[in-house]
């Protein structure tokens, strides 16, 4: 029997990525079952940051303690680096689905790779993948912050309240029991009253949000951009920021940075109201994304104005460069 692990992204189309792995998952293994000449081993799963999936990747390898066990790994919505690749390569087989922009790599033979930065979800490639189309259309919705349906939102708002209230393990049990039902018990598991209240809960939560919001917030011009600076040292709902900050009186703003002051790093999330490309800028701190949304972790604490000269520095450049 060949063992499973998965690495997702931490996100709401990490988690539905991971549902329609795990619908697709549950319909081999009842067919193996009714064969009965398998015995099943449960997958293993991992949620992960860009940030943290080399260390994801190497954690997953020491855990099975048997190298026989290294069958295959699906990774999905997230993108690969030199050292991440290789490490994944340690694995028999590989499965890596994503939809962010990947800077060429060298690719080992035992992966394979369905990048589509065009796609709007990960789980849209997941689903192809698969063909388990039951979560794309709402991953879409809610990774290109255009949320259209109840189930969107609510998804959404479920995902953020388990974030904000769980870490570590107790994080990543919860998220998969998400995944888990919304696999097996189907998308209307989102009605009861177990999900339900956290949804209430996370209402009064995002009033309190607001006020971090509005007290924090600082309007800038670097170069000839607009620009709004939301900072807190607790991680908060990005799409809620933008989503507040596109009812300010001097929206739209070329580029929304919230920066997290976390406990060694700095964490910024670029998004823009004015189609900017921001992935440009995440990539000068190391990190990177889509054009519309990114994001980078910095080593240590860096200051506002340590940020935005950067980024001056980085649009005179261009300007001068495109003159
Ligand atoms: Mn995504």
């Amino acid at each position: 029997m060949e063992k499973t692990t998965v690495i997702t992204h931490m996100d709401a189309d990490g988690v539905l990525s991971l549902a329609t792995f795990l619908k697709y998952n549950r319909s081999i293994v009842k067919e193996e079952d009714t064969q009965k000449n398998h015995y099943t081993i449960r997958p293993s799963i991992y949620f992960t940051s860009p940030v943290n999936l080399l260390n994801t990747i190497l954690i997953s390898i020491l855990n099975n303690r048997n190298v026989n066990n290294l069958d295959l790994l699906y990774v999905f919505d997230l993108s690969g680096t030199r050292e991440s690749i290789i490490s994944a390569s340690i694995y028999k087989k590989v499965i890596w689905i994503d939809h962010h922009y990947w800077e060429i790599v060298n690719k080992p033979e035992n992966i394979e790779f369905y990048i589509d930065h065009t796609s709007n979800s990960a789980c849209r490639l997941v689903s192809k993948y698969f063909s388990v189309y039951d979560f794309d259309d709402l991953a879409d919705e809610i990774d290109t912050n255009n949320i259209k349906t109840d189930y969107g939102e609510r998804i959404r708002t479920i995902i953020s309240y388990l974030r904000d209230e769980n870490r570590g393990k107790s994080l990543s049990e919860k998220l998969y029991k998400f995944a888990e039902d919304l696999a097996y018990t189907g998308i209307d598991i989102i009605y009861d009253t177990y999900y339900e209240s956290m949804i209430d809960l996370y209402k009064k939560r995002l009033m309190e949000i607001d006020e971090i919001i509005a007290s924090s917030l600082n309007i800038y011009r670097v170069a000839d951009l607009k620009v709004a600076v939301v900072t807190s040292d607790k991680s908060l709902p990005v799409y809620h920021i933008y989503n507040k900050l596109m009812d300010h009186k001097d929206a739209p703003f070329d580029l929304v940075l919230v920066i997290f002051y976390l406990d060694d790093v700095t964490k910024i999330e670029f998004r823009t109201q004015t189609k900017f490309n921001t992935r440009d800028l995440a990539k000068m701190f190391g990190g990177g994304g889509h054009i519309l949304a990114s994001g980078a972790t910095v080593d240590g604490h860096i200051t506002i104005d340590e940020i935005l000269r950067d980024i001056e520095m980085r649009i005179l450049n261009n300007n001068k460069r495109s003159l």
